[in-house]
């Protein structure tokens, strides 16, 4: 166990929350929890952290009069793995759900949301599951299956049927979360809201209201964009680039039904779900530009630079309506005078590539996706405001909960309680260093399997499976990862040295022999 302050604010949180328990009827002084989480979104696309791509004023509403985490980070960057060590406070190896695509989660296991039912909450899910398993622990879901649909989109429900609605995902989820809020949960208990988002999932497809924005931004690229991957055998081996593996179809959109490309009937069936209206509209928006593209007939680079920025159009299309649905959830928690006593946590499954490297996608420990972002709106009676600056990992949602809920956290969860930070203290001996690992290779995107850690200053990985390569950065010298120290002569003592706690780390959290290499 890693609960470096378990009992802080315990006993004050463990007298709440017993009155309550002798009081059914009053949920007043017991903190509520907003937990919104979207797919892919990343630090890069959020004004309250980079100016330089979106504004996202809606979204920094929760950091301006809250806090942001500015060392935030996953245990494993991918969606369902990120959502399994989210819910059980565990990682990777330790809840079982290691890879998007190699088995279901079992629900039977400890989890949070079954932790803060025990401790009186009511606990509801809408959105994106992708855990393969039923959700248990959950007195309301009503999930996608899969990734599910932009365009009007399917939903299962608790008894398992499936309806399709009308509309776009972003405003559907966001509509089903008020209704919860307003309608069906009880008003008499505490609770804790899980609204997770599909945007700003791939393919990136906007809201038609949408369609044109951005379309005369040009954004700036990345200037690691041409990355080579010098002394990076893993990085020069993957198929998430750009250039090379963005669909011209399926990602940036120039369809023509007599022209083939690979994803090609999968963008048809994406957007064959859009009522003939709705597609002529759509049709109309692509039509010149998809003439000129097939006309300019562009290659090298000025093609590389064009998917590009219509990546990055299509990405910020997508986040602007998630921007609005946060304003709208934001204005009703406001109106409704929830905001004194719920904790409105924002955060992603992952970070992303935004062209960094030459790249999308998420999955390797590099900076970009390895960090999440993570800001929070507090409870009136939380002083803390601004940033916090402490290593801060997934892991953490858990316990944070928990303890915020006045319920135990177990033993064997292996995230820290992010509550002192909270409250504006300033732990001393908050953790040094992080542990990441990857399982899914090989699959798409083929990144390679690695692990590593990551401390303030220094991140060393190792890629093992079908290789065996050591990658070891200065983050403060080289924060774009593009420099491997690793066996470089005056890095020997630096690198024994995260070896030993990577190892440290490794026994602590038990990863089994088998996964390492
Ligand atoms: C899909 C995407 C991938 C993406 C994975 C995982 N391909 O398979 O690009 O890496 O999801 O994403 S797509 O052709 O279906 O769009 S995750 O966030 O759900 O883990
Ligand atoms: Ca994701």
């Amino acid at each position: 166990m890693n609960r470096i302050y378990p009992l802080i604010g315990i006993t004050a949180l463990s007298a709440l929350a017993s009155s309550c328990n002798s009081n059914k009827k009053k949920s007043a002084g017991r903190y509520n929890i907003v937990y919104i989480m979207t797919d892919d979104h990343t630090m890069q696309m959020m004004s309250c952290y980079d100016n330089r791509y979106v504004e996202t004023p809606n979204i920094d509403r929760i950091a301006t009069d809250g806090i942001r985490f500015t060392n935030s980070f996953v245990a494993n960057s991918i969606s369902g793995p990120s959502r399994a060590c989210m819910i059980t406070g565990k990682h990777s190896h330790a809840n079982g759900f290691i890879d998007n695509s190699s088995r279901q989660f079992d629900g039977s296991q400890q989890t949070m949301p079954k932790l803060l039912q025990q401790a009186g909450y009511q606990t509801a899910i809408i959105g994106k599951w992708h855990l393969g398993s039923i959700p248990t622990g959950f007195d309301f879901w009503e999930i996608l299956p899969g990734q599910g649909d932009y365009y009007n989109p399917t939903f299962i429900r608790m008894d398992t049927t499936q309806s399709t609605e009308d509309g776009y995902i972003t405003d559907i989820i966001t509509d089903k979360s008020i209704r919860w809020l307003e309608e069906q949960r009880d008003p008499d208990k505490p609770f804790c809201l899980f609204i997770h988002h599909k945007a700003c999932h791939r393919n990136w497809l906007p809201e038609l209201k949408y369609l044109s924005l951005y379309e005369d931004k040009t954004f700036p690229l990345p200037e690691n964009f041409y990355d080579t991957y010098e002394g990076r055998k893993a990085a020069a081996t993957q198929e998430m680039s750009i250039s090379k593996d963005m669909d011209i179809m399926y990602d940036t959109k120039m369809y023509l039904p007599d022209r083939h490309s690979r994803l090609k009937s999968a963008y048809e069936s994406f957007i064959g779900r859009l009522h003939p209206e709705e597609r002529a509209q759509y049709d109309a928006f692509y039509q010149s530009l998809t003439d000129t593209f097939y006309h300019r007939n562009l290659q090298g680079k000025e093609l590389a630079e064009w998917k590009y920025q219509r990546y990055m159009r299509d990405y910020a299309k997508v986040l602007k309506s998630f921007d609005d649905n946060i304003g709208r959830l934001l204005d009703y928690l406001e109106e409704k005078g929830m905001t004194d006593n719920t904790l409105i946590v924002y955060t992603s499954d992952q970070g992303f590539y935004m062209g960094e490297h030459g790249w999308f996608d998420k999955r390797f420990m590099y900076e970009e996706s390895m960090r999440t972002p993570l800001i929070m709106h507090l409870p009136a009676d939380f002083r803390k405001r601004g940033d916090i600056p402490q290593l801060v990992q997934n892991i953490d949602y858990a316990p944070t909960f928990l303890e915020l809920a006045g319920a135990p956290v177990p033993q064997d969860m292996q995230g820290v309680s992010l509550l002192p930070l909270l409250q504006g203290k300033q732990p001393s001996k908050w953790r040094k260093s992080l542990y990441y690992h990857y399982y899914e290779y090989p699959a798409e995107h083929m990144v390679k399997r690695h692990y590593g850690i990551r401390t303030e200053r220094y991140k060393l990985i190792h890629f093992y499976d079908d290789i065996d390569e050591w990658e070891l950065y200065d983050l403060q010298n080289d924060p774009h990862e593009m420099n491997n120290l690793y066996g470089q002569k005056g890095y020997g003592t630096l690198t024994d040295s995260l070896r030993v706690e990577l190892k440290r780390l490794q026994q602590q959290y038990k990863v089994p022999v088998e996964y390492m290499n």
